[in-house]
């Protein structure tokens, strides 16, 4: 088979075939696990690429940059129609009092740990072709090594579009993406000191927490931070519809992915501290990047929550029934790709899901320190 056969093979089967649960579409408030697809459903992983941080020693915490949020009690998950399954029922929450980072982590701090410790991400290792085929259907021969090259995933939209369920015509699996590469080899951060750090897997966010003496925030602790003080509103800044009004995160507007009117002033990611925080003084809680969460994925968590809980910490193990085999972490708030007709990921109770290995150029994340 030719190298370009085997590429094609690989990509076809691990990236996203069901979009449904990015549309707007309004959906009973059951868990049924054929409309659970996610916006990054079946995107390849790293396949099985592991990374060893135990090198880093845990950091001192500095407040700088932080703001505290009071503890509190609140009610999780969706209370309106636009939720997907995953988002019901509501449950009671209790969250002790935390910091937590303004911004997203940008490119200046995530260089300052790379500097300082020699930390090799996720997407800069060579996938491993032995995890890499439990993924694949039994037989599917090795692919060439050109084929098993450090790569990560780039928006790359399309002229036109077949389908919006079908995600592989948008993101493009490019050999030399990678943090300090944002769209390839040729890409570099020049002028994107302020932007969020992109391309970077879970396990290297929880790298770049330790080594500044923080830590991932839990789900509900990211959902509780992003209402902002707000009781049951739908976003960070209240109920008004995102179209309203002036700018207020960077999303996509448009019609996705073809044209974008940026009307945010925002093609594509922006700089952190661009729109109003919310009401704890936190920034771009809805879009830019989507945002790590230290907890493991599950579509029925909440169905499961029959009492009031105290600082979840999720649940034991994943599961998410469109990629029942892959292992997924938590992600909140939405990107600079999301638009109503598509993904209403900055609502504060939208949930998505990503192996753990996995980089995206619109997914980076923000620390959290309980001291
Ligand atoms: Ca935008
Ligand atoms: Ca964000």
């Amino acid at each position: 088979m030719p190298i370009n056969s085997h590429y094609k093979l690989i990509l076809s089967i691990l990236i996203t075939l069901f979009f449904n649960a990015c549309n707007n579409e309004k959906k009973a408030p059951v868990v049924d696990a054929d409309s659970l697809a996610s916006c990054e459903s079946n995107l390849p992983s790293r396949f099985g690429v592991k990374v060893d941080s135990t090198f880093i020693k845990k950091g001192r915490v500095d407040h700088a940059d932080m703001v505290y949020i009071p503890a509190g009690e609140f009610l999780m998950g969706a209370s309106d129609e636009e939720g997907r399954p995953d988002e019901y029922p509501q449950h009671k929450v209790k969250v002790s009092g935390f910091w937590m980072d303004q911004t997203e982590v940008t490119n200046a701090s995530f260089s300052k740990f790379v500097k300082a410790t020699g930390y090799v991400t996720t997407a800069e290792r060579k996938p491993d072709w032995e995890e890499l085929k439990k993924q694949l259907p039994t037989g599917t021969p090795k692919p060439p090594d050109s084929v098993l090259v450090a790569s990560s995933l780039v928006f790359s939209p399309p002229k036109e579009i077949v389908s919006l369920n079908d995600a592989s015509q948008w993101w493009e699996w490019k050999q030399g993406a990678d943090w300090k590469h944002p769209e390839g080899p040729k890409s570099n951060l020049k002028g994107r000191e302020n932007f969020p750090v992109v391309h970077v897997s879970w396990d290297d966010a929880q790298a770049y927490c330790k080594w500044a003496g923080k830590r991932l925030p839990t789900e509900a602790e990211w959902e509780y931070a992003s209402r902002g003080g707000l009781k049951d509103a739908k976003y960070p800044w209240g109920n008004e519809a995102i179209e309203k009004g002036e700018a207020k995160a960077n999303t996509w507007q448009g019609n996705f992915p073809l044209n974008n009117s940026k009307q945010d002033g925002f093609q594509l990611l922006a700089p952190v501290k661009q729109f109003k925080p919310n009401g704890y003084g936190l920034y771009d809680m809805s879009g830019n990047v989507w945002e790590w969460c230290s907890d493991w994925f599950r579509a029925d968590h909440y169905e499961k929550q029959t009492d009031v809980t105290i600082n979840p910490q999720g649940p034991k193990d994943s599961y998410d029934p469109m990629e029942p085999g892959i292992p997924k972490k938590v992600v909140r708030g939405g990107s600079f790709m999301c638009n109503a007709s598509y993904c209403k990921g900055y609502r504060v109770t939208a949930r998505m899901k990503t192996s753990k290995d996995t980089g995206l150029a619109h997914t980076g994340f923000r620390c959290v320190s309980s001291q």
